[in-house]
């Protein structure tokens, strides 16, 4: 039974995503593991699609229901969220107006006009850049954002950064995990780990309380992307909460089940490290699998570390959820103009 029955969706996605066997990235990173992939950034037509439309399908009712005429929310230059939420806008009629804050120390000279952006600026969003730093938290430019709307007659709705700290937030990732276990069940096994990345935490947080149904919250590895660990695993433990309860899970999830790795954000949230780079381009030439500088790049090299390391033990089979993002490598020409 379904811990998201009672919860109305609005359906932006094609349904279930594929999973997706990769056997040449297996068997490059030494064959002793099987990896897969979860194409979540292969989930809908909506603007190339990606990991908050999950979430978006459970909070849409709720923006409808409230009379909101107008999205609002916030996130980096190249922001995938900023994106999306612009695209449902779009989808649902109504307007957008998102923030988009100096979150990364990079400066390609075409970082504020191409990938997500303009695809942002493209489906009419009104897209407010602004100087502030990376924080995933909720900001005043947001707030002031929001009050905007309203004195100018308007009905915003807010979303928070990557639809993480909404109170359905945590929802869509919840059926992800049941739509897992029911794939696990047509192809005759089971994962033994879950590897994905994690910055707002919802993506994670959602997925934990669906795991932890089965018993195994803490074979969801996150990869922490935002190189402020501590803020990421707080806001995922406060996402948890919220869910657990929200969907009656009926106990308390263990910290022990919140498996956050913070080894792979360096140098900075949005930079990619040299082996970022290195896995990138492993998962590109063994697979043609697109992975950004900013999130999938950083789970990817993770994912590779720790096999390289032996930390999955001989035999075990990991699925690489992808959830996006590709439409920012436009941003960072710079480092791969040779390949
Ligand atoms: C993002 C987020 P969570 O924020 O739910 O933890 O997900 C991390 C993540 N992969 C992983 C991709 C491709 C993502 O876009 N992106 C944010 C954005 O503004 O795009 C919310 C930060």
């Amino acid at each position: 039974m379904s811990l998201l029955q009672e919860f109305e969706r609005y359906p932006l996605t094609f349904g279930p995503t594929p999973i997706e066997h990769l056997p040449r990235l297996s068997a490059t990173l030494g064959g002793k593991v099987q990896i897969y992939a979860k194409r979540e950034d292969c989930n809908s037509g909506l603007a190339m699609g990606g990991n908050k439309l999950r979430k978006l399908e459970y909070i849409v009712p709720d923006a409808i229901a409230s009379g909101a005429d107008t999205l609002v929310s916030i996130g980096g230059v190249q922001s995938n969220h900023t994106r999306i939420v612009a695209a449902t806008a779009a989808k649902i009629g109504m307007k957008c107006v998102v923030v988009q804050e100096k979150w990364v120390p990079h400066y390609d000279a075409v970082y504020d006009r191409v990938g997500n952006i303009l695809m942002t600026r493209l489906m009419g969003a009104d897209s407010r850049l602004v100087e502030a730093g990376f924080d995933i938290g909720i900001r005043k430019s947001w707030e002031e954002a929001i009050q905007s709307v309203r004195d100018a007659g308007g009905t915003p709705y807010p979303l928070p950064a990557g639809a993480s700290v909404h109170k359905y937030g945590g929802l869509g990732y919840v059926g992800f995990a049941e739509e897992v276990a029911s794939q696990e069940e047509e192809q005759g096994f089971a994962f033994d780990y879950i590897i994905v990345c994690v910055v707002t935490g919802s993506t994670q947080a959602g997925m934990i309380v669906g795991f932890a149904a089965s018993n195994r919250a803490d074979r969801v590895i996150g990869i922490d992307a935002s190189a402020t660990p501590s803020q990421t695993r707080m806001q995922v433990r406060q996402i948890v909460d919220n869910t657990a309860k929200l969907v009656s899970l009926g106990r308390a999830i263990r910290d022990d089940e919140i498996v956050i790795n913070p080894n792979y954000a360096y140098p900075a949230y949005g930079v990619p490290s040299d082996e970022t780079n290195d896995a990138i381009r492993l998962a590109a030439r063994t697979e043609g699998m697109i992975t950004d500088p900013v999130y999938e790049g950083k789970s990817m090299q993770g994912m590779a570390d720790l096999i390289r390391k032996g930390y999955f033990p001989e035999g075990s089979r990991i699925l690489y959820v992808h959830l996006g993002g590709a439409p920012a490598i436009n941003g960072y020409s710079y480092y791969y103009k040779d390949g």
